[in-house]
């Protein structure tokens, strides 16, 4: 199964014969005061820096997250969106649960961005599944409903199918829908890592999708976290994970080595060109 994004003329494929896609995370004010404070501010120039920072550590896409205390989304997420397009030429990842702000984000977007993210929960389904039909886009659905995440694969993947369900019901193709497997925090459940790793499986042995995840959420509270999250993502690519939400800059050599070893970077390509950067 091989997902298309794209901005303008450049494309890009999520595939499980290919390189994992990075999907840059930075461009997000959580936890991140400078910029949230940019944002009040209705100051992109941090927003400017941070594409430009990710796509020379090799961001294959970036995710677009303006989600803050008192930040207006459906205002500053196009104007986010349009301070990364005049900055970068990615396909982006359009990161909020807000309907209207998605909307006014993918009406001036020029291409096939992915939706970050529709959920199992009833309001979520109807309010953003046409959205994605309407645009064209394609979708990353979350493996949680209104009763919360669940802790066990069998119900993630139940969740996946309704998903999955709904978007080609309404003519939205297959290859457009993109499972997000949730990391969650392993110091919070020692199975955490284990139930993600067996949902990935699943989701690509059952359905056949693609399947994504921001890979950070393992470590939180936990020391180490870039060794933790590198650990984990190395795992999550072994049992066919296609794209991962990631800091670009301290998780791309691990993703470029995991690719390799597992056959998806021919001439290794990509691993020679990420060790070259490096230098
Ligand atoms: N799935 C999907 N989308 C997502 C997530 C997911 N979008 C948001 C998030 N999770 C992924 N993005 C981030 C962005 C930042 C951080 C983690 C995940 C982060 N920030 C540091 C902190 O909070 O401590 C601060 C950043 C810094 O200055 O380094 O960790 O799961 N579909």
């Amino acid at each position: 199964m091989e997902t298309r994004l794209s901005f303008k003329d450049v494309e890009v494929t999520i595939g499980s014969e290919r390189p994992t896609v990075l999907i840059g995370e930075r461009i997000n004010p959580t936890g991140r005061k400078a910029l949230s404070k940019a944002l009040h501010a209705g100051d992109f120039n941090l927003v400017r820096a941070e594409a430009r920072a990710q796509v020379e550590a090799g961001a294959d896409v970036l995710d677009v997250n303006v989600g803050a205390a008192d930040v207006d989304e459906a205002e500053m997420l196009p104007e986010a969106v349009r301070a990364v397009t005049e900055t970068v030429s990615v396909p982006l990842c359009i990161d909020s649960n807000n309907p209207k702000a998605l909307e006014a984000a993918l009406k001036d977007y020029q291409g096939k961005p992915v939706v970050n993210s529709v959920t199992g929960e009833e309001r979520s389904l109807a309010e953003v599944l046409p959205l994605i039909k309407e645009f064209g886009a394609v979708v990353i659905g979350l493996t949680m409903d209104d009763d919360g995440i669940p802790n066990d694969s069998g119900r993630r993947l139940e969740i996946a199918a309704k998903i999955l369900d709904r978007a080609v019901s309404l003519g939205i193709p297959r290859e457009d829908v993109i499972i997000d497997c949730l990391a969650m925090a392993i110091g919070a459940d020692g199975r955490a890592g284990l139930v993600t790793l067996e949902t990935i499986e699943r989701v690509r042995a059952e359905l056949g999708l693609n399947t994504t995840l921001g890979a950070s959420n393992i470590s939180f509270g936990m020391p180490d976290r870039t060794l933790l999250n590198n650990t984990f993502l190395a795992a999550t690519i072994k049992v066919g994970l296609t794209c991962a939400i990631v800091n670009v800059s301290t998780s791309r050599a691990v993703v470029t080595a995991t690719d390799l070893i597992m056959g998806r970077d021919r001439y290794a390509r990509r691993y020679i060109t990420a060790f070259r950067q490096r230098q």
